[in-house]
């Protein structure tokens, strides 16, 4: 621990995860030293904190050996208090299934919420940010980019595994934090509201990918409009099943599933199609080489298999059915938002550099024609 610095906070570490930081949605300040400070307090934990990850909406450290710490981006989930509960809610139903069940399904764990002193699911800091704790996931690792279609095939049951757990649990329960989040209908309204608006002239750059976006409207609001009807269960789903949300052990068993601040009601596709979306890309979703971005087919049919291995049983013909559509459909819902963000001005998403949100929707656009082509 360093002198002078009870908590043994590295003064330096928090400024680094706040480089790259786009206005609009994000949080105004980056966290001053006496915030965390301030937070570690509420907690009632120590150590250093250290700033880890890549996500691009929450801000998350380290803490000692123990603790995760995250600030909450409020801008873009402003129920803080509603996000929370569901995921007090949902953690803590996967535990009682973990606690009776048996086989690979008994070695899954979920997260652990540390409340803070006076017993509340977050904190806030006087600067007005929020902020949770999670016991630290100690032994697991994620991977950007998965090696070997083994390592798809287990992350997959995993998500699997997180699907069959919810089964049961009413959706009615759960709170949707951001309503419409994969709603590719109102995702489309948003996109032609920007390209309309053109807020910062760079429509005209970007033709080609606006006319491709609008060639596949209809053929990509399918499922939306299955579900709509009425023809696809609701369930709770995560809704961010990138595949570096799953943590796996050192054998390279699939043991996680974490990032729950989006779970919400939804369809399987959602989930099934991200990971397709993530889990089986050759390069990561900001690559700016087109060259080497595309699909593996050999992930492709070990996700499908891993994640069809734990929820084959539970999930109605009419889902298996538009299974197939799933990747598709992720992929073009974020190239949307994607594009979106960027004829906007950047507003919600991390950006390094100027073009980076084109880069990313370019990028997702790639993986639709694969995924189409299938
Ligand atoms: C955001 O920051 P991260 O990785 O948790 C986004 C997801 C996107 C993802 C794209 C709340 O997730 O929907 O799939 O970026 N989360 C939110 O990388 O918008
Ligand atoms: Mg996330």
């Amino acid at each position: 621990m360093e002198a002078g610095n009870p908590q043994g906070l590295r003064k330096p570490a928090y400024s680094l995860s706040c480089k790259h930081r786009a206005g609009g949605t994000q949080p105004q300040k980056r966290p001053t030293f006496a915030s965390v400070q301030d937070i570690l307090q509420q907690f009632s934990i120590s150590g250093s904190a250290v700033p880890l990850g890549s996500g691009h909406i929450n801000d998350s450290y380290r803490v000692g050996e123990g603790y995760l710490l995250q600030r909450i981006n409020h801008n873009v989930f402003p129920n803080v208090g509603g996000l929370m509960r569901n995921i007090d809610l949902v953690t803590g139903h996967i535990r009682s299934k973990i606690a009776t069940a048996e086989g690979e399904a008994a070695t899954q764990q979920t997260l652990t919420i540390i409340p803070t002193k006076t017993g509340s699911l977050f904190a806030q800091s006087e600067d007005g940010n929020y902020w949770r704790t999670y016991e630290y996931l100690t032994g697991l690792r994620s991977h950007d980019l998965l090696e070997t279609p083994e390592q798809a095939y287990a992350g997959a049951r995993s998500y699997g595994y997180f699907l069959r757990f919810l089964d049961d649990l009413p959706a009615e329960q759960i709170t949707d934090v951001i309503p419409n989040f994969h709603n590719i209908i109102s995702r489309l309204k948003a996109f032609e509201l920007a390209v309309g608006a053109d807020a910062v002239g760079r429509a005209r750059g970007c033709k080609k990918d606006i006319a491709y976006v609008r060639s596949l409207a209809d053929r990509m609001t399918v499922i939306q409009r299955a579900w709509q009807a009425g023809k696809l269960r609701t369930r709770i789903t995560h809704n961010d099943t990138k595949f570096n949300n799953v943590m796996f052990d050192a054998e390279g068993r699939g043991r996680c599933v974490v990032d729950l601040d989006t779970v919400m009601r939804g369809v399987v596709h959602f989930d099934f199609g991200d990971a397709i979306r993530t889990g089986a890309a050759t390069a990561n979703e900001d690559e700016a080489d087109l060259q080497i971005v595309g699909v593996d087919r050999e992930k492709v049919r070990a996700i499908t298999e891993g994640y069809l291995s734990i929820t084959h049983d539970f999930l109605t013909p009419e889902e298996r059915q538009l299974l197939p559509r799933s990747g598709e459909l992720l992929a073009y819902l974020m190239a949307v938002r994607f594009l979106t963000d960027y004829l906007m001005g950047d507003k919600y998403y991390k950006i390094a550099y100027p073009n980076h949100n084109l880069v990313r929707g370019r990028n997702q656009l790639r993986l639709v024609r694969e995924l189409v082509g299938l």
